[in-house]
């Protein structure tokens, strides 16, 4: 098989990323180590940037984004013992962020790519990267028993943070930069009426967050500690602890009901520079992880996959390589701001275990200080609502 571009994965990076170049008339194939079923049943992230869905409608996969999501004004923080305040993205920068779950943007895209019979070829196992510093990469990978080859003019590792693009540039070329939480989340969702407002808690007990997917979907999460299990936490356990974590006049809003789905993620900072080794350009979660306290980790693949296209365009369109040069500089500033937004709320909403009291009374005046300051406000209100992407030039 012979394409313009192999795309190393069918999560949201990989499928907006085919999308974008069909609509620079470029050709890919997407390779998928799992099955459809599988990428479409993960549950993840649910906050969409503007930004995100400007990209979104470009592309022409937003009709039912559009119709069923809900577009939210701004975000609520709480804490325990004081009044809860709104960080306002509308009023502040005349920007709404869209609450519309992964699971349906994946629906979306797979939707769209059979619309235009774009080749996502899924259960691919040993996928090979050759020939990167070359003019003829090729990928090889097994399918059904039987192996197979694709050449290419380039290759977009948008594999997730364990795939095998990343691993496929020298150790000698990549600088990692990494933190690890001493915490994770369990996430639920359940068939219940949401709270009006996405909420952040922070509580002696541990963070909480109240999310949104429709008017009868609400997705909850709790801080627990690193090496607790779903097993220790049945819902008789979890309602009574996240309610605990909002104030009395929320948790009282909380509307209780059996879970649909469970799971728990470690919160890690990671990012691997530079996002680019010849033919080779990575996107998403390949390259970089954020803690998911400032919704950013989708909304880096959404603007990484259109820097990325764009790029391609400029060298298909005029052989111009100015685009492909600068994807890594420019993709990595838009990386780092929104690794600092993830790090800076992780690190305000959360209780650490190794906190001192001189720790904690900080994060208690910084609290208070962006609640009483609406510079302050505005400050965060910019960065969660996520910066305008560089023009091309
Ligand atoms: P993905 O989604 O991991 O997709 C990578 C795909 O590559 C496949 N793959 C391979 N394919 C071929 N060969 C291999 N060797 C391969 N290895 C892997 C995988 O099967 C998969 O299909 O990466 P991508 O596309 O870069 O997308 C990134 C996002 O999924 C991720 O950043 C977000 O989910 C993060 N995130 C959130 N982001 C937001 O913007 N807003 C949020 O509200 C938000 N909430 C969250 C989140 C992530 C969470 N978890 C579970 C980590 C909430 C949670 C709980
Ligand atoms: C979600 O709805 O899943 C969600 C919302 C906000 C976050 C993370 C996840 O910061």
């Amino acid at each position: 098989m012979r394409t313009q571009v192999v795309i190393i994965g069918s999560g949201p990076a990989g499928l907006m990323l085919s999308q974008l170049l069909h609509t620079h008339g470029i050709e890919s194939i997407v390779l998928e180590r799992q099955s459809r079923d599988h990428v479409l049943s993960r549950i993840r992230a649910g906050v969409l940037e503007s930004t995100t869905v400007d990209v979104l409608r470009q592309m022409g996969v937003s009709e039912r984004m559009d119709r069923e999501g809900h577009p939210h004004d701004g975000m609520r923080i709480a804490w325990a013992g004081r009044d809860t305040f709104f960080v306002d993205t509308y009023k502040t920068l005349g920007r709404r962020f869209m609450v519309y779950g992964q699971t349906s943007i994946q629906e979306d895209l797979f939707a769209a790519a059979d619309r235009r019979g774009q080749p996502v070829l899924c259960e691919a196992s040993d996928i090979v990267l050759h020939g990167l510093e070359s003019d003829t990469p090729h990928v090889t990978f097994v399918q059904q028993g039987e192996a197979r080859r694709i050449d290419c003019e380039f290759v977009a590792g948008c594999d997730g943070f364990h795939g095998v693009s990343r691993k496929s540039i020298p150790a000698s070329v990549l600088k990692e930069y990494e933190k690890v939480y001493p915490f994770g989340w369990l996430g639920i969702m359940a068939r219940v009426k949401p709270l009006p407002d996405v909420t952040y808690a922070n509580h002696p007990r541990g963070f909480a967050l109240a999310s949104y997917r429709t008017t009868s979907l609400s997705r909850f999460y709790i801080q627990v500690p690193l090496d607790h299990s779903v097993e220790d936490w049945p819902d008789e356990r979890f309602w009574p602890e996240l309610k605990a974590r909002f104030p009395a006049e929320m948790a009282e809003a909380i509307t209780e009901g059996p879970s649909i789905e469970k799971s728990i993620a470690p919160l890690r900072s990671f990012v691997a520079e530079p996002m680019r080794f010849g033919k080779l350009y990575l996107c998403g979660d390949a390259a970089h992880i954020v803690p998911p306290t400032g919704a950013k980790g989708l909304n880096l693949a959404a603007s990484d996959v259109f820097y990325l296209s764009r790029a391609l365009a400029g060298w298909y369109a005029r052989r111009d390589a100015a685009g492909l040069d600068r994807y890594s500089e420019m993709a990595l500033r838009r990386v780092w701001s929104s690794v600092r937004t993830s790090w800076y709320l992780t690190t305000l909403l959360h209780r650490f275990p190794h906190f001192s009291d001189f720790d904690q009374k900080a994060q208690e005046v910084e609290l208070d200080y962006l609640k009483s300051s609406t510079y302050a406000q505005a400050a965060l209100a910019e960065q969660y609502a996520g910066l305008p992407f560089e023009p091309e030039a």
